[in-house]
């Protein structure tokens, strides 16, 4: 359970996740050796080469401080660097810090004032990011990616909506970007019915609300794993988590649902959760599926190894529950009974699902402190991991290791060795920090894994078409903005939860209803949401500039 955990979230938020477990004994604490700062190393001007491999004439040290993997070893022994080592004469005075320590020691590292050259998967907050940057911790990038960065500056020539989303609200770019623009998060609620049981039992893949609720019904009722026992489960799913919420079944009331309740429509920013379409959507999921029994109800406190045993029973219980891919539920035996559910027409005829917000590049892939001499040297250094191939490779693995090029020049994936499973594999051999891999990358320079190619497939083929054209981006808000979101937001969103989860079980009526708005609105929703509206303009603005 836990490795197949593991491989969903290096697929799904690779980027943004560092996966974590107990952490090793670190015996590297880096060295002083190499330490430019301060300390006159800086590199001769004879030295440097402006353009082409080797940077340096000599080779010269950088301390770079990084979060590194579990399983990962020493960046030092990871194939990719040295080979990045033997291009450049560059030598990384590596300080790895295990990334479940990592946040602690950083921050130690930034009060104390020992900095290193540099952050490698800095995990810098944007309110990091613009205050370090503001009191001069860390350097403003923009300048040295337009004279020696070629790769990261041809990237964000071709692509101005990443360069404006890496710029900071005051014009600066203190944080190199990293991303695997795949598309596999846009709708993360994937909807699976048992259709073995629909065949059995006589009935249509259900294309409306109400024909999924009359086959839920049949479940329950009429024995359809034919054990003489009414053990069905009808529909499972774990409440506001990611990837296994009925978030995208409000689509079929004409207002998708998503986990922060916020979408975008016009490029005006709506709350759904006090929407009349939301009221309907729990009005009916409580009347024609909570009442009658269809709900598991441990769908409210189960946590994911209780969800997926649930599909793994002897005899098969699990009608329809959600997650991100069926066999992890089923297991692959029992897979080919089950299908995806594409969005249902609703009461009124409505048809959508949702977008998932966010997406878009990281921000904090790799910064350069103010103690750094050669600063020149170092975005040389980092610029060789924005190249398109050497971009894939850190994200997943060398040439020789994950991949082969085929006669199209095209990185295919080798296959694993027997029992390999490709996201603990990936730890040891990609560091996964800087680069970029667009959605043209993975046409031209590189496959997707397996498993995700069949997720985009599946996205394309079954929810793509009623989707939601917009979403709420990854937006670098002011550190105001940021106070402002962290005094109303979790408190608003936890009651909003609670309340959601209740309205279904227990149903809603008018006064409920009026009463539970009047507290959302007082608890700062109004302010809240015209905070998000002038930072959507603000970063639309930034996009078209
Ligand atoms: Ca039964």
């Amino acid at each position: 359970m836990k490795k197949a955990g593991s491989i969903t979230v290096s697929l799904l938020l690779a980027a943004s996740l560092m996966l974590s477990a107990c952490s090793d004994n670190q015996s590297n604490q880096g060295s002083d050796n190499g330490k430019a700062g301060g300390n006159g190393n800086k590199v001769p001007e004879e030295s440097f080469n402006k353009e082409g491999l080797p940077i340096v004439k000599d080779k010269i040290n950088l301390t770079i401080v990084s979060p590194k993997a579990q399983l990962a070893p020493e960046y030092n022994e990871m194939e990719i660097f040295k080979r990045l080592e033997k291009d450049t004469n560059v030598h990384i005075e590596w300080n790895n810090i295990p990334d479940t320590d990592y946040a602690e020691k950083k921050n130690l590292l930034l009060a104390s004032g020992d900095l290193p050259d540099a952050f490698y998967s800095s995990q810098f907050s944007d309110y990091e990011l613009i205050t370090y940057g503001e009191d001069g911790t860390i350097i403003p990038l923009e300048e040295l990616i337009d004279q020696y960065a070629p790769n990261l500056k041809k990237l964000l020539e071709e692509r101005p909506d990443i360069k404006a989303a890496i710029t900071a609200p005051n014009g600066h770019i203190y944080g190199l970007p990293t991303w695997e623009e795949n598309e596999l998060g846009t709708n993360p609620f994937f909807h699976v019915i048992n259709t073995e049981w629909l065949d059995k039992l006589g009935l249509k893949f259900p294309d409306t609300l109400d024909e999924y609720t009359d086959a839920l019904l049949a479940f329950k009722t009429k024995d359809p794993n034919g054990n003489g026992k009414a053990d069905e489960i009808p529909l499972s799913f774990m409440h506001m988590q990611w990837c296994m919420d009925i978030a995208g079944l409000f689509g079929a009331f004409g207002l998708p649902d998503n986990l922060e309740h916020r979408i975008v429509r016009d490029g005006k920013v709506i709350f759904t959760a006090t929407q009349p379409e939301y009221k309907e959507a729990l009005k009916y999921f409580n009347e024609k599926w909570y009442k009658q029994g269809l709900i598991d109800p441990e769908s409210f406190t189960q946590d994911a190894p209780q969800y997926l045993a649930k599909g793994k029973t002897s005899d098969a219980t699990l009608g329809s529950y959600v997650w991100w891919e069926i066999e992890e539920v089923v297991g692959s035996d029992r897979a080919k009974n089950y299908a995806l559910v594409p969005p249902l027409t609703g009461p009124t005829g409505k048809k959508s699902i949702g977008r998932g917000n966010g997406g878009g590049p990281g921000r904090n892939a790799f910064v350069i402190t103010s103690e750094n001499d050669n600063p020149e040297v170092t975005m040389r250094w980092i610029d060789q991991q924005y190249e398109p191939y050497m971009a894939a490779q850190i994200h997943w693995g060398p040439i020789g290791v994950i991949y082969e090029k085929d006669a199209s020049g095209k990185l295919i994936n080798l296959p694993l060795a027997d029992g390999v499973s490709m996201g603990e594999f990936r730890q040891k051999v990609a560091p996964n920090g800087a680069g970029v891999i667009t959605k043209d990358h993975f046409k031209t320079i590189v496959d997707m894994e397996p498993r995700a190619q069949q997720r985009k497939k599946d996205l394309e083929n079954v929810y793509d078409p009623f989707m939601e054209k917009e979403n709420y981006p990854t937006i670098f808000f002011l550190p105001e903005e940021l106070d402002t979101i962290n005094q109303i937001e979790p408190e608003l969103i936890k009651y909003v939860n609670t309340q959601r989860a209740k309205f279904i079980v227990e149903g809603v009526n008018d006064t409920d209803w009026d009463s539970y708005v009047k507290t959302v609105e007082d608890m700062g929703l109004n302010k809240l949401m015209a905070l998000y509206q002038t930072a959507l303009d603000r970063y639309k603005e930034a996009q078209q500039g």
